[in-house]
Formats: C-alpha cells, sequence, structure tokens
C-alpha cells in the first residue's frame, strides 16, 4: 500500500447540481486525484433526509455519476460510489450516534436550523442527524482531507470532535480529518440575492445555474444577475458583494485571475462585463455538456459496481475494528 493521504467527499443526488459545487467542491477534487487515494460518494441516504420522489432520486443517482465523470473524476484512479450501497455507512452512523455525537452538537449546527427554520418540528429525525451520518462516511476510509465548500465547515468540525472522542475513550481507532476549503469560490453566492448562498435547493431557479442548463438559459441568467450600485467593476465583498461574486465566478469558471479580469475590465460597464461572463459560462457549459452526454447508461452501472465493491472492502474492515473495540462483535 503506498503512503498517499486520504481524501473523501460527496455530494447529495438531490435538485440539478449548479456551478457552486463545482466549484467549491467538484473542481478541486479533480486536481486532488493524483496526489491523494481518493473516494468519492453519491450521498443518496443524505438526500433522502428531506422528501424525494422515488423515480426522480433514482434518475438523480445516475445523474450525479455522470457530473463525476464529465467533471474529470477517473474511475480507474478513484473510488466513486452510492452511499446506500455500503452499509456499514449508516451501521457507523448509529453507532457515532450512541457513543460519540452529543444533543448539544447537533443543536449547534447551523445548516439544520437554516434548513429548517421555524418548521423544525415536522423536520425529519435524519435531517437533524445528518452530520453524524457524514461524520460516519468520512472516518469510516481513515480520510485525512475532507474537500468541500465553506458550508460544510461545521460538520467536517463535527466529525474530528467525534473521532477524538472515540479515540480517547477506545483507542486509537479514527484518523481526525481535516477540511479543505478553497481560498477563493469556497461560497459562491446566489444571482439575485448576493446575501445568500446559491443553493440547489432554492426554489427559484434564476438564483443558480445547473450545470445541465439549457446554455440560452443561462446566459439569461448572469445577464438577469443582480449588480451593485456604482458602475465599476472592482472585487469587494463588503461594498460590492454581486459584482465579487461574478468576478469570481468568470475566474473560476474562465480559468483567470482576479486582479486581472479587474484591470481588464477597468473603465468598463456592467453591461460588458455580463455579456462576456455570459460566453465564459456559455463556453463552461458546452464543453462540460459535450463530455457529459457521451456517457452511457452501461458505464454508469459498471462505475457504480466497481466503486460499491472497492469501498466496501475498506469500509467493512473499519467497521469490524470498531464493533470490536465497543464491544458488540
Ligand atoms: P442544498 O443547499 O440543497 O443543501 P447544496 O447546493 O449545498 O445543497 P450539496 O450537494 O449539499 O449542494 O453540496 C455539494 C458540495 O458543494 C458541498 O461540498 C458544498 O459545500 C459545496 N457547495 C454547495 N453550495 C456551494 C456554494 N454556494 N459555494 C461553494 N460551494 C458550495
Ligand atoms: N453534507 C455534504 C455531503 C456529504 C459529504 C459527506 C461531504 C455527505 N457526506 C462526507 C464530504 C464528506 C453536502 O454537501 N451537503
Amino acid at each position: 500500500m503506498d503512503n498517499k493521504k486520504i481524501l473523501f467527499s460527496g455530494v447529495q443526488p438531490s435538485g440539478s447540481f449548479n456551478i457552486a459545487g463545482y466549484i467549491g467542491a467538484i473542481s478541486q477534487w479533480v486536481k486532488m486525484q493524483e496526489k491523494y487515494r481518493c473516494v468519492f460518494s453519491i450521498v443518496d441516504y443524505h438526500a433522502i433526509t428531506v422528501k424525494q420522489d422515488p423515480q426522480t432520486l433514482r434518475q438523480q443517482i445516475k445523474e450525479m455519476v455522470k457530473i463525476y465523470l464529465a467533471a474529470g473524476i477517473d474511475p480507474n484512479k478513484s473510488i466513486i460510489f452510492q452511499q446506500s450501497s455500503v452499509s456499514a455507512h449508516t451501521e457507523l452512523a448509529w453507532i457515532l450516534n450512541c457513543c460519540g455525537a452529543r444533543m448539544a452538537d447537533l443543536n449547534k449546527m447551523t445548516q439544520f436550523k437554516d434548513k429548517v427554520g421555524a418548521n423544525q418540528e415536522s423536520a425529519s429525525v435524519g435531517l437533524f442527524d445528518y452530520p453524524v451520518l457524514m461524520a460516519a462516511d468520512i472516518l469510516l476510509y481513515s480520510t485525512d482531507l475532507v474537500p468541500v465548500g465553506e458550508d460544510q465547515k461545521q460538520h467536517v468540525e463535527l466529525a474530528r470532535d467525534i473521532a477524538k472522542r472515540i479515540n480517547n475513550q477506545f483507542g486509537d481507532l479514527f484518523v481526525v480529518p481535516q477540511a479543505v476549503i478553497k481560498e477563493e469560490g469556497a461560497r459562491i453566492m446566489s444571482l439575485l440575492n448576493p446575501d445568500n448562498k446559491m443553493s440547489k435547493s432554492d426554489p427559484n431557479q434564476n438564483n443558480s445555474i445547473a450545470l445541465l442548463d439549457n446554455i440560452d438559459l443561462a446566459k439569461k441568467k448572469i445577464m438577469k444577475a443582480v449588480t451593485d450600485s456604482g458602475t465599476e467593476i472592482v472585487y469587494d465583498k463588503e461594498e460590492k458583494p454581486a459584482i465579487a461574486n461574478l468576478l469570481t465566478i468568470y475566474a473560476q469558471l474562465g480559468n483567470r485571475e482576479i486582479p486581472r479580469l479587474v484591470k481588464d475590465y477597468k473603465g468598463k460597464g456592467y453591461g460588458d462585463f455580463k455579456k462576456d461572463l455570459a460566453e465564459v459560462v456559455a463556453k463552461f457549459l458546452n464543453d462540460f455538456q459535450d463530455k457529459y452526454n457521451k456517457i452511457s447508461e452501461k458505464e454508469v452501472e459498471n462505475v457504480l459496481r466497481e466503486g460499491a465493491r472497492r469501498a466496501e472492502k475498506i469500509a467493512k474492515s473499519k467497521l469490524d475494528e470498531i464493533k470490536k473495540a465497543i464491544g458488540v462483535k
């Protein structure tokens, strides 16, 4: 076995995956495949923490595999698998629920509070417990690094806390993982309201651009994106959050540096800038969708089958270790 560090991350197969998740998470995974041993999951048991239509969910699981592949995740280098096909995830989640996670931890989770708002009483228990399943995902693979967007930082912190508690009580069972968050692009904001993060569960689809959006529609969304007062293209997250967000999208999808873009657009207006950004987004989507459309159903099936086999082997042996340590085996 080589001594490469281990990296784990995942995306829920819920809603239409958008450029924010691509920029914040998947784009960094692709680059990390050479350096680390990577495991990427389609976390369907996380998706069912909110209501899903079974037929649509089935479709979206396959869609996510194609998105991973089209983005450049290579199944010969990395493990790609569906979370529910490796039962060790839910088994370990239960053990962590009992032996590591505390009510006080989960009560602090901001994503749960943001998601349920005033409707806490009707939220599923799974949605509340979601971060513990995420900790199980991470800890099962002896993960060193977890590349995610900024919104997931708190969940990775929880995985660290749980790992340390269990190690203290039962001996050194878990590697304590670390989140990897990009300096730029870790929090892409909504196109119409730059105070909110771009999110695939946002009911207003004009706030985000999905990777599979129709290209003309995507261009229109950019042209309709809100801008700040004033006319100058400058990067100032506090004073000009909308333009700062659009500059980040431009830089990330167009492979450009923000200071260079600011220089190039000196003296030009928002209209010119948005027109060019629309072209950058269109080119990115075009290239992406070309690759996506070439991936067959058969390939998806093969990737999932082989991924489940490889993931299961690692996860099962870790789970057995834990079961012995806590006294159930
Ligand atoms: P939802 O808002 O419905 O919970 P989401 O849009 O956050 O979903 P996920 O599938 O939960 O999408 O996230 C996939 C990955 O993309 C995660 O690593 C997450 O941190 C990252 N991500 C999500 N939204 C953003 C964003 N606005 N900017 C940067 N990264 C993001
Ligand atoms: N909660 C994450 C998805 C997720 C994940 C993980 C990410 C589930 N398990 C393990 C990294 C590592 C989200 O994107 N909403």
